[in-house]
């Protein structure tokens, strides 16, 4: 079949008009480092978890065992880690990190190199296991499973050997590791009892078993890698927050390092995300004679952790029957619907912004990144800038008292300095001066009602970048 020469002509004519023009495309910045890995931006993005302190001083009323304690104390007779579990997810839990081995050496599986475990109990026959157990039911729910397994063990008698000691620990670590299917958490406690013999721990070659054996698994201790801790045990994050930081200048158990872990470096050269723990209760461990703490005071653990660039873990103890409490279940779900009714009203919706940089004039990199909900959506300013301002406003006046920011940490952390004002009568009034913002940053401010904003980075690592800003109102505030 032959094609004539205006068919041939036409087809040409049209391939040149659809022929793309190659349009030159801004180039999105370039990261500031360190940046997170994988594994710690799932962390981060994962959000709040739930810590878990079980074992023999559930049942001796104890905060730190000794190691003497017979296993046959432990008889949780309505254990249940489906209960466990799913209150977890539905009351906003990502994780649930359990207390696998705690300071007094019990192990709450059946391990192979001890007899001071929950196969030595008269508990369920001695063919019970709390770590498998709770395994299954996270998984059931779609959750992340994290373990603890103390370095300081007063049980085992090889403690004060080092070789030994260290072989021991890591035969056990790799019971966790390979018995139980995915973990997202190995949580390294730096504490030690002033008794304890001196003795190193191997944590290099804990944390190389660890990445060899679940390498999605982030590593918790007050050094990292992956995740420090926050320098306290109430839940609260430094106002200045940074995830980065420098492994070099702490050690695990140290002292006076607590200012350093709170607050991060601006200059430091390692990715380490601040995870905050805090206890519902006074103690660690189930304690009958105490109380959860109020609505109030865990709302504002949130607004110190999660609202400061970091990710709460908040322990909830389950009591002798093996159950989370149900005055603690009560005010689990009391926080959650107080959350909720906070931040479901995002007051900023359907606002309009305009910035007084917009990188490379792309409307890529344009305000309009600032009203979604994604990290790789985000107003972006050229290279050379440092400070920038975007002026939001607001379809019509709100009155709010909290304002959230983020940046998209995948890029490094970089804001250094930032303002926020409201526009009145023609006149701006600074609302909020703050440092760090990182992945989510939220300032509680004295209410008010507003229907323009102008937010202000005024210094910043690397050309400033924001992916999120949002109102709030706290009738609790
Ligand atoms: C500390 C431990 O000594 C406490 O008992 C608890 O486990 C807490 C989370 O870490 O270092």
């Amino acid at each position: 079949m032959s094609t004539s020469p205006l068919v041939v002509y036409c087809l040409l004519a049209l391939l040149l008009c659809a022929a793309p023009v190659s349009a030159q495309q801004v180039s999105p910045p370039a990261p500031i480092l360190p940046i997170p890995t994988a594994r710690q931006l799932a962390w981060q993005e994962g959000g709040m978890r739930m810590f878990v302190h079980f074992g023999v001083n559930t049942f001796t009323d104890r905060e730190w065992g000794d190691g003497t304690e017979s296993p046959d104390l432990f008889q949780p007779a309505g254990f249940d880690a489906r209960q466990w579990a799913r209150v977890a997810r539905e009351t906003g839990f990502s994780t649930v990190i359990l207390t696998a081995k705690h300071h007094d050496g019990f192990a709450l599986w059946n391990s192979r190199y001890t007899d001071h475990d929950v196969a030595s109990s008269s508990w369920m026959g001695g063919g019970g296991d709390v770590v498998g157990a709770l395994a299954e039911a996270v998984r059931e729910e779609g959750l992340g499973l994290g373990l603890y397994l103390s370095p300081w063990d007063q049980h085992e008698p090889s403690y004060g050997d080092e070789a030994g000691y260290n072989a021991f620990y890591l035969a056990q670590l790799r019971e966790l590791l390979t018995q139980y299917g995915p973990i997202t958490e190995m949580w390294f406690d730096g504490a030690k009892g002033e008794n304890a013999k001196a003795m190193n721990y191997h944590f290099h070659a804990f944390w190389a078993t660890v990445r060899q054996l679940q390498p999605g698994a982030v590593l918790f201790s007050d050094a990292g890698p992956d995740v420090r801790w926050i320098g306290n045990e109430r839940g609260f994050a430094g106002e200045s927050s940074w995830s980065t930081f420098d492994r070099s200048k702490v050690s695990i158990g140290a002292t006076g390092i607590e200012k350093y872990l709170n607050e991060g470096d601006a200059d430091g050269p390692d990715w380490v995300g601040g995870e905050c723990d805090v206890s519902i209760r006074r103690g660690w461990f189930f304690h009958a004679d105490q109380e959860p703490k109020s609505v109030a005071d865990l709302m504002d653990i949130y607004y110190k952790s999660e609202g400061r660039n970091c990710v709460l873990l908040l322990n909830i103890p389950p009591n002798r029957a093996g159950l989370l409490d149900d005055a603690d279940v009560r005010r689990l779900q009391e926080f959650k619907a107080a959350r909720e009714a906070v931040f479901t009203n995002d007051l900023a919706r359907g606002a309009t912004a305009m910035v007084s940089n917009q990188r490379g004039g792309d409307d890529a990199f344009g305000p309009a990144g600032l009203f979604d909900d994604h990290m790789e959506t985000y107003w972006a300013t050229d290279d050379t800038v440092r400070s920038a301002s975007v002026i939001v406003d607001l379809p019509a006046g709100q009155t709010f008292n909290v304002i959230r920011l983020n940046e998209p940490i995948h890029l490094g952390q970089r804001v250094r300095a930032y303002r926020v004002e409201a526009e009145g009568d023609g006149q701006w009034s600074t609302l909020v001066e703050g440092t760090t913002i990182g992945y989510r940053k939220l300032d509680r401010i004295a209410t008010t009602t507003a229907g323009r904003l102008r937010i202000t980075l005024l210094d910043a690592r690397g050309c400033p970048l924001l992916a999120g800003f949002g109102l709030y109102l706290d009738t609790a505030l």
